[in-house]
């Protein structure tokens, strides 16, 4: 029951929710740390403005990431910090911070795993039009260039974005990311046609570099399930799927849009702008992406919405991942099942859906490699007599790692796992009340790390290769 050799067993952290020093070292403002401010956008008013302190304590955290044992550390790097306005000057003193925590992973054998953009647009970007506008797309290239050289002599696995459907999605259809907007069909889909005119450039831009790493790009995959048998069910799981799985992971694994999808769009006039050249670039692009990453929480459950379209009242809570919404068209509702699982947040607890799942994706794209590039437990850990007994987290990462790997016996090309998230941190709507982490950090006491019962148990599961993981009979 071991994982094989080169299978990654990693954790993963973002910019934004750890590092704090917003305005340090020449550091440009992002769109989040602007619309943070805003009242109401965030639980109680939580910003990453200091978040925990990841810039001023990266070898402190490092060390215990080391410590359990951890084979690679996936982090973004902030666009906004290495490059202040998003276009122009590099700010050496973010190089110089991306070099120190690069080195320090490598100091101690851990393979860095670089997100280029998890989220934080620098702000000049998000007042032209952010995602909307093409220039953004060449903005990003140049960043992106930058990174290659300056890290790339290091860094052999390069994710360009975090989840297209998150940041479009909140950011055009439910306005919970910036810039704010809701429902904005015709925005959302001509922003995440940039993101993916932006991935493919920045592969084609890698390749010629001839660096000779990876590079790839990371989805949430929730795949859809219909509640039953019937055929309306079962149709509004294959739609969900189309616009949910198909529309993120077809231009860039396949280089053009999937029919279905791209027909409704025409008709709704909902249709991108699509320039020659990006056509071209996610062609050639295509066959050069070396991997897909899958942020996998939960599935999704979906009926058909018969009759009158439902609208939906956008606000933080029915934004934040729990079941209960239509669909942006209105042609589904995802629903909570009375004879599901359901962690506090609301969030499905399913690894059978997850290898469910993996089977769906090898079926639509045959034998590309994936790593699971976040995978956990949102919770609010209990604490007894001072020691952080997480034993959820335990099971829900044991139970998720064990369908990884009966994936991988059916023949599924998974080559790596990395736990959402290696240490507490900043949830981006529900604040830091909302743990992930191997490592606790105590707000009330100057931000101190204390190790929970899960960095003990995941140590053991690295140290084993998972053959001590407790597989299902
Ligand atoms: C993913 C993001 C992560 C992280 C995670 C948990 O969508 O890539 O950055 O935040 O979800 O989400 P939440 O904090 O909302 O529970």
């Amino acid at each position: 029951m071991k994982f094989s050799n080169d299978f990654l067993f990693g954790a993963a952290t973002a910019a934004y929710q750890i590092e704090g020093a917003i305005d340090i070292d020449g550091k440009g403002l992002s769109n989040w740390d602007e619309f943070v401010k805003i009242p109401g956008k965030t639980f109680e008013g939580t910003t990453g403005d200091v978040a925990i302190d990841h810039y001023h304590r990266f070898k402190e955290d490092i060390k215990l990431m080391a410590e359990m044992g951890l084979e690679s550390y996936r982090f973004s790097i902030s666009w906004p910090r290495v490059i202040p306005n998003g276009v122009g000057e590099v700010n050496q003193k973010g190089i110089d911070f991306y070099n120190a925590v690069i080195d320090e992973c490598l100091k101690y054998g851990i393979v860095p795993f670089v997100t280029l953009y998890h989220w934080d647009l620098p702000l000049p970007l998000e007042r032209k039009g952010g995602w909307v506008n093409k220039e953004t797309i060449d903005a990003f290239v140049n960043y992106a260039s930058v990174c290659f050289n300056a890290f790339g002599d290091r860094v052999k696995h390069f994710i360009t974005f975090n989840e297209t459907v998150v940041f479009c999605g909140h950011g055009y259809l439910a306005g919970a990311h910036p810039p704010g907007i809701k429902d904005e069909p015709k925005q959302y889909f001509q922003a995440t046609h940039n993101v993916f005119s932006a991935h493919a450039k920045a592969v084609l831009a890698y390749k010629e570099l001839r660096q000779f790493g990876d590079i790839g790009l990371s989805h949430v995959f929730s795949p859809a399930f219909s509640v039953d048998d019937s055929a309306e069910n079962r149709w509004a799981e294959q739609h969900a799927n189309q616009f949910g799985i198909n529309w993120y992971y077809d231009p860039i694994l396949k280089g053009h849009y999937p029919e279905y999808v791209t027909e409704i769009l025409e008709k709704n006039g909902w249709m991108p702008e699509i320039l020659e050249d990006e056509k071209q670039a996610l062609i050639k692009a295509a066959p050069l992406n070396d991997f897909i990453g899958l942020n996998y929480y939960q599935p999704v459950r979906v009926e058909k919405i018969l009759g009158e379209a439902e609208s939906v009242e956008h606000s933080r809570q029915n934004s934040t991942g729990a079941p209960g919404n239509p669909s942006f068209d209105g042609a589904y509702r995802t629903v909570a099942m009375a004879d599901k699982r359901y962690t506090k947040w609301g969030w499905e607890i399913s690894p059978e859906g997850f290898v469910d799942g993996l089977r769906l994706l090898k079926e639509y794209y045959g034998d590309v490699t994936m790593y699971i590039t976040e995978n956990g437990l949102g919770d609010e850990d209990p604490i007894i007599e001072g020691e952080i007994c997480d034993i959820p987290r335990i099971n829900f990462i044991n139970d998720h790692l064990c369908a990884v790997k009966k994936a991988i016996d059916e023949g599924v090309n998974v080559k790596g796992y990395y736990a959402w998230s290696a240490i507490d941190l900043l949830s981006w709507l529900n604040g830091y009340k909302k743990q992930y982490g191997f490592i606790y950090v105590d707000h009330n006491n100057n931000l101190e790390r204390k190790k929970k019962s899960s960095f003990h148990w995941y140590k053991d599961v690295i140290d084993s290769r998972g053959e001590n993981l407790n597989y299902p009979a």
